[in-house]
């Protein structure tokens, strides 16, 4: 795994309904990350949050709510995290919520011929606003990266698509809507809901996801909403449902992928701390970027 990491946070609480989740970036921060990632001997460098223009815009004519704000955000971030990428520097970003996605990968996937993504999370992202049953974008990021949905979120950084669907694992889906459950059948995505997850065990699912994901990419991208895991234990989520992962199956599922050495960028979205139990959901979050980048392995 690259040595240098390069933060970038983006406050953007305007891709769903509930205020809060903006403030994600500081709260992680605050629970340590930078001198955790310090801590292993890795060079961080903060390049520090990246502006929201603030009114929140609910006229839009679509089934996009604040689609400019979040088309002007996400724009931006793709420019950073592409001159990250073309620095030799791993992309680390900071959400916000999950819309924020839709820029990461922007900004990404243009420097590799087959991004893999995984996108562990209870939800499956995958509307587009004819699917949308809410008009909240961050339901919609990893179709809009599909080249599925409106214009202004597919074409994002002046291309389209941003992934194949051959190239994306789902990890701990429990809340599908039905057009992307038509969506998941028609690509032919790989998903692992709870489900399988239950009877398999998390060892094998992420043996089977890292296999999978190693024959057919040259770099990994994991979009980590922290919904994916169980809100007993994370839940300063805007979004939670029940029957989640545990801390200790998403601690495993980390360190096998920094075993793997596979992750060549990431990010961590939909922290909320207005939601949460004492920033306990952030500090989640940073444990989880410790075992992702080598805590067991030193
Ligand atoms: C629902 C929608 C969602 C995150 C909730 C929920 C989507 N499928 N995504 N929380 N991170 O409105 O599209
Ligand atoms: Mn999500
Ligand atoms: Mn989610
Ligand atoms: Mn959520």
């Amino acid at each position: 795994m690259n040595k240098k990491i390069a933060i970038i946070g983006l406050p953007m609480d305007l891709g769903q309904s509930r205020r809060g989740v903006d403030m994600g970036p500081s709260a992680i921060r605050y629970a340590g990350a930078i001198e955790r990632l310090q801590g292993l001997h890795l060079e961080v460098e903060d390049l520090g949050d990246i502006s929201v223009q603030r009114e929140a815009q609910t006229t839009d004519a679509t089934n996009l709510k604040n689609l400019s704000q979040v088309v002007q955000a996400n724009s931006k971030l793709a420019e950073m995290v592409d001159r990250t990428v073309t620095k030799g520097v791993f992309p680390l970003v900071f959400g916000g919520d999950h819309s924020i996605a839709i820029g990461t990968l922007a900004g990404i996937s243009k420097h590799y011929q087959n991004l893999g993504v995984i996108w562990y999370d209870a939800h499956g992202d995958l509307n587009t606003e004819e699917t949308s049953p809410s008009g909240n974008i961050h339901g919609m990021p990893l179709a809009a990266s599909l080249g599925m949905g409106h214009d202004s979120l597919t074409k994002l950084h002046g291309y389209v698509p941003k992934v194949k669907p051959e190239n994306i694992v789902v990890i701990g889906a429990r809340s599908l809507d039905p057009g992307e459950r038509e969506l998941i059948r028609e690509k032919g995505i790989r998903v692992y809901t709870m489900h399988e997850i239950d009877r398999l065990g998390m060892p094998r699912v992420m043996e089977d996801a890292i296999n999978y994901l190693k024959e057919r990419t040259d770099g990994v991208h994991l979009s980590l909403d922290l919904d994916g895991l169980d809100p007993s234990e994370a839940p300063g989520v805007g979004t939670p449902v029940l029957g989640g992962l545990t801390y200790r199956e998403s601690h495993l599922a980390m360190e096998m992928l920094a075993e793997a050495d596979i992750i060549t960028s990431a990010e961590f979205v939909e922290v909320n701390p207005i939601l949460d139990d004492k920033n306990k959901t952030a500090s989640m979050a940073v444990g989880l970027m410790g075992s992702l980048f080598g805590e067991k392995l030193k």
